[in-house]
């Protein structure tokens, strides 16, 4: 296959990761701007390296002409959570999408790998608009945790070093970290809730600084300079006190202030 050839049939691929990486996101933004904790943490996307499809399908026994076909993680995403019980609740999301169909899934956070591998495996198929028409391909998505994908990706590099097999004693020592990575996460697990109440609590105030800040530059174009600096002298004390219910109040106190001044001009 020429490289020609190459580029064209992954540019689809391409398209898939890029668009479903785009709207993970959008997910995980609107779940932060709405002050509600996020189950996505962090949202990765690839399309496998020409040479990583080579190696396969020789592994494989795979003819290259077949390799949409036979291959299910030309496009991959990796979507990192930071707790066991999110992964659960990414996988329900993603069954429940109307632009993703899902057809396999493994669990080998429930079944652990032999190397201690553990992650959620996705297959599902996702249809991108081409200048062809749609195309209808299949995407792989790993969910994880922050745990699970450190080890991963530290086994992955260590799999390309000896590629005729790890060492035995570094495979051992490769299945003990595993080990203490599920009892972290497990760990984690525990404090769960306590944990996303202090994360909640740091967006939800993001969020007031946020509205207070634009409501405040949005003043400019109606109130007087010594106006808005009282304004600022005033948000900047309620700030150091480190009160949210305060913050919340004096951010409806500026909007009745805006929607005075506005009245005013008109
Ligand atoms: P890469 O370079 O990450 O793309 P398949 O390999 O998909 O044809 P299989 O073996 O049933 O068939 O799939 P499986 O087990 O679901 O594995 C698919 C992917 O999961 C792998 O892709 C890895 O990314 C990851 N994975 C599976 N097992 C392990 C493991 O023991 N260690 C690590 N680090 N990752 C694992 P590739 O193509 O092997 O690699």
């Amino acid at each position: 296959m020429d490289i020609k050839l190459w580029k064209n049939i992954l540019r689809p691929y391409q398209q898939a990761v890029n668009e479903l990486t785009l709207k993970f996101e959008s997910l995980q933004r609107e779940y932060r701007e709405s002050g509600r904790y996020s189950p996505i943490e962090q949202v990765l996307g690839r399309v496998k390296k020409i040479s990583s499809i080579l190696e396969k399908c020789q592994k494989k026994g795979i003819d290259i002409e077949q390799m949409e076909e036979k291959l299910d993680d030309i496009a991959g995403i990796r979507i990192i959570c930071q707790f066991v019980e999110d992964i659960y609740k990414v996988v329900e999301f993603i069954e429940n999408r109307s632009d993703l169909e899902v057809i396999e899934e493994k669990d080998y956070i429930k079944n652990q790998k032999e190397s201690g591998y553990r992650s959620f495996h996705i297959i599902a198929k996702y249809t991108v608009e081409t200048l062809d028409g749609p195309k209808t391909l299949k995407v792989e998505i790993q969910v994880r945790t922050l745990g699970m994908n450190f080890w991963s990706t530290i086994e992955h590099s260590l799999q390309y070093k000896y590629k005729h097999g790890i060492p035995e004693h570094i495979r051992e020592r490769l299945y003990n970290s595993a080990e203490a990575i599920l009892t972290l996460d497990n760990e984690m697990s525990q404090i769960r809730e306590e944990i996303m109440d202090s994360q909640n609590s740091f967006n939800i105030k993001a969020n007031i600084i946020a509205e207070i800040l634009n409501s405040i530059e949005n003043l400019y174009a109606y109130a007087n300079s010594r106006e808005i600096v009282k304004i600022q002298d005033e948000f900047f004390k309620i700030y150091s006190e480190n009160d949210s219910d305060k913050l919340e109040r004096f951010s409806k106190e500026l909007d009745i202030v805006a929607e005075g001044y506005r009245a005013q001009k008109l």
